[in-house]
C-alpha cells in the first residue's frame, strides 16, 4: 500500500464532495497512458476527443467507441482503488470511465452540473477518480467543483443547452447554487482528484495552446444495484450511452446488491 488518505482527507472528501490525494502515478505509467491516449483518438477518428465513452472497454464498445485496454488497467491500480476504498468501503464495482481529452485551441466546455441523472445506479452512488494525463490547469480548463455541493444528495435543477459546443447539454440553473464559488482542481501529470456523484463540477473551454487530457474513471459501491432496465440506453447527456450491455467489474471485495458481471464481457 503506498501512503493513503489521512483522517483528515476522508472528512474533507465528505465535507466538502472532492479530495485530491497526496500521489502522483509513476513517469513510466503516464508515458504508456500518453501513448494509450494518442492511440485511443487514432482508432476513434469521427469522435470528439472529450467524448471517449468506455475507453476502458478494448474493443469496438456499444457505446460506438474502440477502448484501449491501458484504461482498464488504470482503473485497476491499487493506489487508486486503495484510497477509493477509504471513501466507499471495500466492495468495489468499476461500471465507467471516460477519456475528456480537450485538444489546444477548441477543447469543449463541460457545462457546471451533477452526475447521476441518467446513471442506472440504485442507490445512486460513486466516486470518480479524474486522473490528468497531461497538466490540467486554469489555463487550459481543469476541472471545477463546488466545494460542499453534494451535501444532503440534493438534485439541483439543471436546463438543457442547445449550443453544440459544449461536452454536455445540461448545465445547473438553481438559484442555490453560484457557480462563481467554483474552486480550480490544478493537476500535475498523474495526479488525481476524487469526487462525489453529487457534487456541482464542470470546466471551462481549453483556448490555450496546450492540451488539456484526464480520464474520469466511475466506481461505485457494491451494496448499490446497477440496474440496467432503468436506463438501457440513453442519450440524455448529448451522446450515446448504453447500460444495458455495460460490462462491470468487481475489483475489490464481495457483491452485495445482485449486480450482473456476466453482461458486456
Ligand atoms: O473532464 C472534465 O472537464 C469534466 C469531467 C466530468 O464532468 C466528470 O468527471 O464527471
Amino acid at each position: 500500500m503506498t501512503d493513503l488518505l489521512s483522517n483528515a482527507e476522508i472528512e474533507r472528501y465528505h465535507q466538502e464532495g472532492y479530495v485530491v490525494p497526496d500521489y502522483v502515478l509513476p513517469a513510466k505509467t503516464m508515458t504508456e497512458l500518453d501513448s494509450a491516449l494518442e492511440e485511443t483518438i487514432a482508432s476513434n477518428p469521427s469522435i470528439r476527443p472529450e467524448h471517449l465513452v468506455s475507453a476502458h472497454i478494448d474493443r469496438l464498445n456499444d457505446e460506438g467507441v474502440r477502448g484501449h485496454r491501458a484504461w482498464l488497467e488504470l482503473a485497476q491500480r491499487p493506489e487508486i482503488l486503495d484510497r477509493v476504498e477509504q471513501l466507499i468501503g471495500p466492495d468495489i464495482v468499476l461500471w465507467g470511465c471516460q477519456v475528456f481529452c480537450k485538444p489546444a485551441s477548441d477543447g469543449m466546455e463541460v457545462p457546471m452540473h451533477q452526475d447521476g441523472h441518467y446513471w442506472p445506479i440504485q442507490p445512486l452512488a460513486t466516486c470518480t477518480a479524474w486522473i490528468a494525463i497531461d497538466d490540467s490547469n486554469v489555463d487550459n480548463g481543469c476541472l471545477r467543483v463546488i466545494p460542499g455541493s453534494h451535501t444532503g444528495q440534493h438534485y439541483y435543477q439543471h436546463s438543457k443547452s442547445e449550443r453544440q459546443n459544449l461536452v454536455l447539454n445540461q448545465h445547473i440553473d438553481d438559484p442555490h447554487i453560484d457557480i462563481s464559488g467554483a474552486v480550480d482542481v490544478e493537476l500535475r501529470p498523474g495526479r488525481f482528484s476524487l469526487h462525489d456523484v453529487y457534487l456541482v463540477h464542470g470546466s471551462n473551454p481549453n483556448t490555450s495552446g496546450e492540451r488539456r487530457a484526464g480520464v474520469a474513471i466511475r466506481y461505485m459501491p457494491a451494496t448499490s444495484h446497477f440496474n440496467r432496465s432503468l436506463y438501457e440506453t440513453s442519450e440524455g447527456s448529448g451522446y450515446l450511452v448504453n447500460f444495458a450491455t455495460r460490462p462491470l467489474w468487481l475489483l475489490r471485495g464481495s457483491d452485495r446488491n445482485n449486480n450482473d458481471f456476466q453482461i458486456g464481457h
